[in-house]
């Protein structure tokens, strides 16, 4: 019986080495009980006065091994679709106005301007579908409104779980307004991330840094980590079935991590 499974598990390995492979990194990767401890953690999202913004928001983010909640809440924004993601592996801050340049000679920040400071995208908070760095600018797939709420959980890469743990995930909003005309337009130039995109609609508006939450998470005892967790099964449900959806290797992503945890 033994030997049926393992002769049947080399015929796999041989025949699918992609589907072999991504279990076996998986256990090289060695897990420290670290890993698996619940986390919360919050962050203010403050505009960038030298984009001409002045709305703001929040986020909040549950994470638990590889997996995320996310909250988000902004405000005061471009009636537009906005670009939003986790930054990740640099400094963990929101750049300072100084670190604004020209674009179309109007000083301004654009997304690079801002690299240096809280990094590249490690995680795309889209509605739907993928939410790796891929989907960094799928606009149809981003929350459009000047205030919104944003609420979703899925499986976010190692990297952008290390970033989150080390405090150096920053919430990056985009799309500002900077000649106040009421739309996305080429006043700042074309998007430096995509020529075919306005400045305008990628240029961050929002920013802050995801702190660990002085009150939830590991030290904020059983009431507030069940009630996350619960959220989290609801809303992991729907995430689930959007990524069969988008293919097989994701739905196989999934199944793994549903059953390592
Ligand atoms: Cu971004």
């Amino acid at each position: 019986m033994k030997r049926t499974v393992l002769a049947a598990a080399a015929a796999l390995a041989a025949t699918a080495p992609m589907m072999a492979l991504a279990p076996a990194a998986t256990a090289g990767g060695m897990p420290t009980p670290d890993h698996h401890k619940p986390l919360s953690l919050h962050a203010k999202l403050d505009p960038f006065k030298v984009n001409r913004v002045t709305g703001r928001g929040w986020a909040k983010v549950h994470l638990k091994g590889r997996h995320v909640s996310v909250k988000m809440h902004v405000k005061g924004l471009l009636n537009a679709p906005h670009a939003q993601h986790f930054h990740i592996a640099a400094k963990g801050v929101c750049p300072p106005e100084s670190a604004a340049t020209k674009h179309n000679g109007k000083l301004s920040l654009s997304t690079p301007d801002g690299a240096p400071f809280y990094g590249r995208i490690g995680t795309s908070l889209t509605t739907r579908g993928d939410t790796s760095p891929a989907s960094g600018l799928a606009v149809d797939r981003f929350p459009t409104g000047s205030s919104y709420h944003y609420e979703r959980s899925f499986t976010v890469s190692e990297e952008a779980a290390k970033s989150l743990r080390a405090g150096t995930a920053v919430v990056v909003v985009h799309g500002i307004d900077y000649n106040g005309n009421g739309k996305y337009d080429f006043n700042l130039g074309k998007s430096l991330l995509d020529p075919k995109l306005p400045a305008e609609a990628t240029f961050p508006a929002l920013c802050g840094t995801l702190k660990k939450s002085p009150h939830g998470g590991v030290s904020g005892g059983q009431g507030g980590t069940q009630s996350s967790d619960t959220a989290t099964t609801a809303a992991a449900a729907t995430t689930g079935g959007a990524l069969l959806l988008a293919g097989a290797s994701a739905y196989w992503l999934r199944r793994r991590t549903t059953r390592q945890n």
